[in-house]
């Protein structure tokens, strides 16, 4: 059964069983934000439109091999992290960030809690926005509103379909609660989320009043991107991109490799150490994915020099 909007109006309706049948990558036929088509009776799913846009991920589990979609046809990413209680986890924010450029989706951070820890807010403000992404430092603690952030984010919403990424208890729900009257979302009590429960326990795609669709999702634990080859990734990284041509060989990965521009970027403190480590940690996964138990091969066999040695 899936909850569907036909003419402004919600409906239960079920999936014909011949969407399950076509063989695909995907571990569902259908996500949340996908259009589609009823039946000739008008009480079922019968076809699902193509998608303008999907942010998948991968499946979660041991050794899954099928993408989950998480939201289809959407605008606009939003990766949503707390500065502290839950600490923020750049790494997944860092995939969150990935995928949607991958998919060409634009992207923005939320920084959420800012009040309890304005000093860390600042901090991984910089880091964002140092790499060109849009970013949002929120409070929603009653008293202690971030006024002028919150209407910010308000008016991004209104202007998309969004998506909101990130743990459980960042405070998506609070987020959205405190941006769209009248939406009253389920907010869950801390202790509850330390101890594994979710709030939020589906996605759910809430129409806004004054415009726009958003997609309220439980909390993932983690984001690994689906099948992204190890030459890919550094692409999704706008930071490391940016420092290619410089790289002493042409097919480095900046991990191990002599003379790499991004290893010595790093060094100096020109790429944020969070955002390395989220890179490298993301070339493992997509190592071990490409070859599972193996080691990547060194640099000097992976073709030649980009420029003489001097
Ligand atoms: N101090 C402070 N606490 C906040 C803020 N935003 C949310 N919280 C608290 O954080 C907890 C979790 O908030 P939720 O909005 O339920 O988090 P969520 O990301 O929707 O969680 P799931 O639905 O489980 O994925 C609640 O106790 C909120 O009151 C904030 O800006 N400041
Ligand atoms: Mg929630
Ligand atoms: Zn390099």
């Amino acid at each position: 059964m899936c909850h569907v909007e036909i003419d402004g109006a919600r409906r239960q309706v079920p999936l014909l069983g011949k969407l399950f049948e076509t063989a695909t990558h995907e571990k569902r036929p259908l996500a949340v934000g996908d259009m589609i088509e009823l039946d000739a009776t008008g009480n079922a799913i019968d076809v699902v439109l193509p998608r303008t846009s999907q942010l998948h991920r991968r499946s979660a589990g041991e050794g899954s091999t099928r993408a989950q979609v998480m939201a289809a046809n959407i605008t606009l990413v939003l990766a949503v992290g707390s500065v502290t209680q839950p600490p923020f986890q750049s790494e997944l924010v860092d995939g969150v960030l990935a995928a949607a450029r991958r998919e060409d989706i634009p992207a923005a951070v939320v920084l959420t809690k800012a009040d309890l820890d304005p000093a860390a807010a600042e901090r991984w403000r910089a880091v964002y926005q140092g790499i060109g992404i849009p970013t949002y430092v929120t409070s929603t603690t009653p008293g202690a509103e971030s006024k002028e952030s919150l209407a910010a984010v308000g008016e991004l919403l209104h202007h998309n379909r969004s998506v909101l990424c990130g743990i459980s208890g960042a405070g998506k729900s609070s987020l959205l609660n405190a941006v769209i009257p009248g939406s009253a979302l389920r907010v869950g009590s801390l202790n509850h989320i330390r101890q594994g429960r979710h709030t939020t326990t589906h996605t759910e795609l809430v129409p806004l009043a004054g415009g726009g669709h958003v997609l309220d999702t439980p909390g993932v634990r983690n984001f690994h991107l689906f099948h992204v080859g190890e030459q890919e990734l550094q692409f999704l990284f706008p930071e490391i991109a940016a420092l290619l041509p410089q790289c002493e060989y042409r097919s480095c990965l900046h991990d191990d490799e002599q003379d790499c521009a991004v290893r010595a970027a790093a060094r100096r403190g020109d790429i944020a150490p969070s955002r390395y480590s989220s890179y490298l940690r993301m070339l493992a996964h997509a190592r071990q994915e490409a070859r599972p138990g193996t080691k990547a091969a060194p640099p000097s066999q992976r073709g030649g020099r980009r420029r003489p040695p001097t």
